[in-house]
């Protein structure tokens, strides 16, 4: 079994980018940007945006983060968004998920001009790549598929088994995938909570990513001798030995499952570092496609 190991990897993709920066420093042009917008005070989003900051930092690029009040209103986060989009400064624009209730996300990510779209999230870089045109892929499903190919995974005809049918993770994920693509190629299931045995699907799996926000909820007994897991889940579970009074565990039940497969990713440490990175690398195609 390996241990996909996620965070090395999205070091790894830092230090190109790094690298990359520094040469455009060298001659004289002005670092790619990206501006993140927060709105509101959720924990967790807080951590996700300063650590996206500080990965921004990390490689020379620029950093800013809008915090605005949850009482802010649709049109003017929409209008500070259409103010950023004629910004040529910033190269990326991303808008923390979730928003507060009264607030339409999806006009939101509508307002995101979708050349500066760096999660993926707009229609227009959806719509790309369901048909398989160049654009903006969403950060996480970008960055299993980078995994994969970093590990040399054979994708090819493999039967790549999807649980959760979120637009953040399942939908793309499964359309980056199923595209006639090297590194993709592969045949696609999605499956879902209304499945009455998820179990029959997750058994067919040569690749399976879970992504459906349920703590442990995959076992070694419901995937087959040598399955590639992705686990794309984090989920908070009470634990009264750790000093925040809990831990962070992944879709899958690590122990069980890592007894029958042949590469797993860990949580944390393996997904999701790696969409941190591919927001960097988004930010940078930004730039270099679009920037100055
Ligand atoms: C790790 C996210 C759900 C909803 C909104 C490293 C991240 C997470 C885990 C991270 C996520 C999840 C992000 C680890 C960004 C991934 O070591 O395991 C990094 O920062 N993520 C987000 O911005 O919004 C979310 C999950």
């Amino acid at each position: 079994m390996t241990l996909i190991d996620g965070k090395k990897v999205a070091s790894e993709i830092k230090s190109e980018l790094k690298k990359q920066i520094d040469e455009l420093l060298q001659a004289g042009k002005n670092p790619p940007g990206l501006t993140a917008i927060l709105v509101g005070e959720n924990p967790a989003s807080e951590i996700y945006v300063t650590s996206k900051g500080k990965a921004c930092e990390e490689i020379g690029m620029r950093s800013k983060t809008e915090k605005l009040p949850s009482s802010i209103s649709e049109e003017e986060l929409i209008s500070l968004i259409k103010n950023l989009n004629d910004d040529s400064s910033v190269n990326g624009i991303l808008v923390q998920l979730p928003l507060p209730k009264h607030i339409n996300e999806n006009k939101v990510i509508e307002s995101v001009s979708p050349q500066k779209d760096v999660d993926g999230f707009h229609p227009i870089n959806v719509g790309n790549l369901v048909i398989g045109k160049d654009g903006f892929a969403p950060c996480t499903p970008a960055g299993i598929q980078e995994l994969l190919r970093r590990y040399k995974i054979e994708t090819k005809g493999k039967h790549v088994v999807v649980l959760g049918r979120s637009n953040i993770v399942g939908k793309p994920i499964a359309n980056l995938m199923l595209q006639k693509k090297a590194d993709a190629n592969s045949i696609v299931t999605i499956c879902h909570s209304a499945a009455k045995d998820l179990a029959y699907y997750t058994k067919m799996a040569d690749i399976l990513i879970a992504a459906i926000g349920q703590p442990n909820f995959v076992k070694g007994d419901m995937v087959k001798e040598g399955v590639v897991v992705i686990d794309v889940g984090i989920n908070r579970v009470e634990d009264k030995s750790k000093a925040k009074g809990y831990r962070v565990v992944g879709d899958v039940e690590f122990e069980s499952a890592a007894q029958k497969a042949s590469y797993i990713t860990p949580v944390p440490g393996g997904v999701g570092p790696m969409t941190i990175a591919m927001l960097l690398k988004n930010t940078f195609k930004a730039y270099t496609m679009y920037g100055e």
